[in-house]
């Protein structure tokens, strides 16, 4: 069994939203024309209640992009986005989300940010992907989405680490890029056993 996980195409991640990834519009047609070969659909959603630990606006004294000290180690610092209930953090509005047998949220505990789809950003609290996957019988997985750098390499690199066999698209992901991040994310992945294509 194999399955699609698209990664947090959502509003506030295309252009025009809080925190825009450059063509992160770009892949919605694509990611759409690949769902019906795959076994299963699974969507993920970033999902934060106004005022989350990740804003830089819960900070004093902290500018988006600026990186400060968690609990569980460093964290990048963004604009508000995503807000539950928002129409940023709604889906981009032609992603075909009809086809998805699962819609993952993530981040919602509002001291910790989770850009994996597998676990949170201590790298400890699991999301239930895991046991959802595995009860259904499905170990390849092919993942596209936003951002490349970010959700998309966390979560590819958890999902190798379980076992899974991981595929990330890179022409249906679009990255941030912030300080080398890019090619540092690539070069993880590759190292995690993440085939990239
Ligand atoms: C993401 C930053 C903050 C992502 C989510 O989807 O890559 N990046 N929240
Ligand atoms: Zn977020």
């Amino acid at each position: 069994m194999h399955a699609l996980i698209v990664i947090d195409l959502q509003t506030d991640f295309c252009p025009g939203g809080a925190l825009a990834v450059a063509g992160g519009d770009e892949i919605v047609a694509p990611v759409n024309a690949m769902m019906p070969e795959f076994d299963a659909v699974i969507l993920t959603q970033d999902w934060h209640p106004a005022g989350h630990s990740s804003f830089a606006s819960s900070h004093d004294g902290k500018a988006p992009f600026e990186l400060t000290e968690m609990p569980y180690g460093p964290q990048v610092l963004w604009p508000d986005h995503c807000v539950i209930g928002s129409s940023g953090a709604a889906f981009h509005p032609e992603l075909e989300t009809d086809r998805a047998d699962l819609v993952i949220r993530k981040g919602f505990r509002p001291a910790i940010d989770s850009y994996s789809a597998f676990f949170e950003n201590d790298h400890s609290t699991p999301t239930g992907l895991e046991g959802y996957l595995r009860t259904r019988g499905i170990r390849r997985l092919t993942m596209v989405g936003l951002a490349t750098d970010f959700c998309v390499n966390f979560s590819a690199v958890d999902a190798a680490k379980l076992g899974f066999d991981v595929t990330v698209l890179e022409s249906a992901c679009r990255g941030i890029d912030l300080g080398g991040s890019l090619a540092a994310a690539r070069e993880g992945m590759r190292a995690a056993g993440v085939t990239l294509t």
